[in-house]
């Protein structure tokens, strides 16, 4: 018998799916790759099929200790889209997990939620700064945080809410000094979220310690995620590149640039 924890990772063949499943493997976990497609992901499992079929995600479920829910649409696009990727995808995942008895999700949110939000030049931003949604990509995940907040309220799930920044092999331009997240700190955080000792309702800032890090790590490091990783080291890279630097004062970057609706 197998003594390893069992993960359903929804959108596992994603960007970010791709790096944590070996990750999670070498970490001690089985996992269950979700996705419509889910060809080259390395997992002990695969199922395929969309996360808003209620049969496939019924039948995803079956044994998993804990879910990771990346599954969705992960930039701007049109809002049927992104309603039903996004929304109904959450929702029929989380009443399937109540109906399934799987009772840990560790939910994939966005710094896009806050994105409005004024680049703080003091203490790093709270994890519960309120709702500034950037775009409908945002608004998405302000959404699904919150239908989170009613399955813990109501229905008892114990969810963990990453407020992820910009999760890439590195920061990419200035931006991505204060919002990098490494995959290897994702996985540190995606084990925190899941450990059956972190119960009820966190919600959590997705970032690697930057030196320039606008967010407060205090909410992680209470379930436990310390981040090893710091995006200084790719500092003079960044500055000495000629890739033109995002000016915005907005925690979300350039997001609130693009018309809504319109992929970015
Ligand atoms: C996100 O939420 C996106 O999924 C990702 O593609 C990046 O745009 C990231 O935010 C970011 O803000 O850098």
């Amino acid at each position: 018998m197998d003594e390893r924890p069992l993960l359903l990772l929804t959108g596992a063949s994603g960007g970010l799916g791709r790096e944590l499943v070996p990750r999670l493997r070498a970490g001690g976990f089985r996992v269950r790759a979700l996705d419509l497609s889910a060809d080259g992901v390395d997992a002990d499992e695969v199922v395929t099929g969309s996360v808003t079929d209620v049969d496939v995600v019924d039948a995803a479920l079956a044994g998993v200790d804990a879910v990771v829910h990346l599954a969705g649409m992960s930039k701007e696009r049109a809002w049927p889209d992104v309603l039903h990727a996004n929304v109904h995808g959450t929702w029929v995942l989380l009443d399937a997990c109540v109906r399934a008895g799987v009772g840990k999700v560790a939910f994939a949110s966005s710094n896009h939620a806050v994105g409005l939000t004024t680049r703080p030049e003091g203490p790093p931003l709270a994890a519960d700064t309120p709702f500034r949604p950037d775009s409908y990509y945002g608004w998405s995940k302000t959404a699904g945080e919150s239908l989170c907040r009613l399955f813990v309220d109501r229905a008892g799930l114990d969810v963990v809410v990453l407020r992820i920044g910009s999760c890439f092999p590195h920061p990419g331009g200035v931006r991505g000094l204060s919002t990098w997240m490494s995959y290897d700190d994702c996985a540190r955080l995606v084990t925190a979220a899941v450990d059956p000792a972190v119960t009820g309702w966190h919600c959590v800032w997705g970032v690697s310690a930057n030196t320039r890090r606008w967010w407060s790590l205090a909410e992680g490091e209470a379930i436990g995620y310390h981040p090893q990783d710091d995006s200084e080291r790719f500092a003079a890279e960044v500055f000495a590149s000629e890739v033109p630097q995002d000016d915005d004062d907005l925690v979300g970057g350039d997001f609130h640039r693009t018309p809504l609706g319109e992929p970015n």
